[in-house]
């Protein structure tokens, strides 16, 4: 049995970095996980290969077998593209993955199989189905898999040495209910858990196959607490017997704050950086969002208690809640300076569907017919046609591309983001006890950073460089890893939302 699994190309969006890959020394950013799942479920004497569009150059033709196409909604057009070039009389092509969560009869319409939900269970049953070429048309998920069995992914079949970050998940699943989000829905409201022994077996795979840096891609990793708290006790023993300085970073939800504790462990653990929803400081909206676990405790001395324990809090950040919202976009800029929390997604609400919001919206009638656009204004397959599929009455498609666009230029200026590294680094720099030594890869970072924004970034983009440099000299930034990461970025959200702020004006 041959199996092909392939992740198709996608363009630049926020959070995939593809800007900055030059200078991280990659060619993307995070390993695709799934597909070495899927080949650690596959039965022993087939012969596997991962092809990743985004690191290399996919064959002309696959002359037989199974071709296995993972995909998002963004990655649509080039996912049905592929699906057409490799489909044959001997050749299954079938696909999987988020897509098909939302659109499985357009994914029908172009694959002989169509996978729906988890597949830790309906991939094996099919691959057992198709050697005796009976299998059906659709493989649906129902109810949840057991996670637990969820197999270590073959990182083996990846070409690892490409990618910047490895990605292990630990969790599947979260309990809150924020209005817009898809998560409990399609993973659960009670979080299921991987056996620890193999989420240490899976940072180690890690670390042989060359990693230095692991995103923990759970939705919300502390969602089982008492998990959460085991697991970091055990990644902080493990460190020593890795050979890679190991960085970590995953998400969780702004509440963690409260919990002291558990920061501690986070950093002694080796985490980075925490990646945080944070939407919005308007307390109303956050309640009307039933996102009330933002609100525990006051979000700045949240965000601050977080950085003194030295961990970044990168944030999402939504913006068009309501029709008055545009109207505060200054304040939240002047929110987002001060905390120094690092905006990495920036995008406009959409209802998704399934969710609480949508059901809400589509009940009042206030829904725009846009079939495969929602989630946020940077998920969508089409460009930007429209902003949002949420029909405000007092706003028009004009007035947010006219805000949010200066909105993105403003946060992504040069000035306000070497200012917001600066801030952030204020409490960073209390912790400069834990600050890690710079590594042999943090400090080529640097060095291509360095480089880059000497002799080949615009001037404004120097003197920002410059200035940053003269911070490190008075001592008001003293993480040098976090400023070679944020150097990096910076090239990636500069040019990703300069262009969007560009398109939305046209
Ligand atoms: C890690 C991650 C990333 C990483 C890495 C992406 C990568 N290399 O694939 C990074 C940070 C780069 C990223 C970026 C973005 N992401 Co992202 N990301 C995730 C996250 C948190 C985990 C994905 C993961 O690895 N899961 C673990 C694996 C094992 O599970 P899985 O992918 O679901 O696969 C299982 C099944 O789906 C199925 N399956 C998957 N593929 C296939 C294929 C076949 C053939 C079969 C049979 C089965 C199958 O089997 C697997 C085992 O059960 C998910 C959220 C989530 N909970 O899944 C969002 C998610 C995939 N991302 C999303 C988005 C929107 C984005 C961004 C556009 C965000 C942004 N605004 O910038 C970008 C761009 C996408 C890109 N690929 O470049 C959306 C996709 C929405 C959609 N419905 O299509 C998700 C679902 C988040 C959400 N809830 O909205 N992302
Ligand atoms: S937004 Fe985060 S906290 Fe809220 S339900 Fe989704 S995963 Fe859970």
């Amino acid at each position: 049995m041959d199996i092909t699994f392939i992740n198709p190309g996608i363009g630049p969006y926020p959070v995939n970095f593809q800007l900055c890959m030059d200078l991280a020394g990659a060619k993307s950013s995070h390993i695709p996980l799934s597909l070495a799942t899927l080949a650690a479920l596959s039965p022993e004497d087939a012969r596997l290969r991962i092809l990743d569009e985004n690191i290399e150059t996919l064959p002309e033709r696959i002359s037989s077998g199974i071709v296995a196409l993972t995909g998002t909604i963004m990655q649509k057009k080039r996912l049905f593209e592929l699906a057409h070039k490799y489909r044959s009389p001997d050749t299954v092509v079938v696909i999987g993955g988020p897509i098909t969560f939302y659109l499985p009869e357009e994914c029908r319409e172009h694959a002989d199989v169509v996978f729906v939900g988890e597949a830790e269970e309906t991939w094996p049953r099919f691959l057992a189905k198709y050697r005796r070429n009976e299998y059906a048309r659709e493989y649906r998920q129902e109810g949840f898999v057991d996670f637990a069995k969820s197999p270590v992914p073959r990182l083996d079949l990846l070409k690892c040495d490409k990618y910047a970050a490895a990605c292990i998940q630990v969790t599947r699943g979260c309990s809150y209910k924020c209005l817009y989000c898809d998560v409990p829905v399609k993973y659960g409201d009670a979080p299921r858990v991987k056996e620890l022994a193999q989420v240490l077996e899976e940072v180690e795979n890690a670390d042989r196959m060359g990693f230095d840096s692991v995103f923990f891609v759970d939705d919300n990793f502390t969602a089982d607490r008492q998990s959460a708290n085991r697991l970091l006790d055990a990644l902080a023993a493990q460190r020593k017997s890795l050979k890679h300085k190991m960085s970590y970073y995953t998400q969780v939800t702004l509440n963690v704050a409260k919990d002291e504790a558990l920061l501690a462990r986070f950093r002694m653990a080796g985490f980075e950086r925490l990646f945080i929803g944070i939407e919005t400081f308007n307390e109303d909206l956050l309640r009307a969002l039933n996102k009330r676990h933002n609100l525990e405790m006051d979000i700045r001395e949240a965000v601050a208690r977080i950085h003194a324990h030295g961990i970044t809090v990168w944030a999402g950040i939504m913006l068009g809640m309501e029709s008055g919202d545009y109207e505060e976009l200054d304040k939240l800029l002047d929110f987002i300076q001060t905390t120094g929390i690092m905006p990495i997604q920036v995008g406009i609400m959409q209802a998704v569907p399934e969710t609480p919001l949508y059901e809400q919206l589509a009940r009042d009638g206030a829904l725009a017919t846009l079939p495969s656009v929602f989630g946020s204004s940077t998920i969508n397959d089409t460009g930007i046609p429209r902003l949002t599929n949420i029909m405000y009455p007092s706003l028009n498609d004009n007035d947010i591309r006219r805000s949010a666009g200066g909105f993105y230029e403003k946060l992504f200026h040069p000035e306000m983001f070497a200012q917001r590294i600066i801030n952030s680094s204020r409490n960073l720099a209390e912790n400069s006890l834990q600050t890690p030594p710079l590594t042999w890869r943090n400090l080529k970072i640097l060095l291509r950073a360095t480089a880059y924004y000497l002799f080949r970034a615009p001037a404004a983009h120097r003197r920002m460089f410059l200035r940053l440099l003269g911070a490190v000299l008075k001592r008001q930034v003293v993480r040098l890893d976090e400023l070679a990461f944020s150097l990096v970025i910076f090239k990636h959200f500069h040019e990703y939302y300069t262009a969007t702020a560009h398109r939305m004006r046209q």
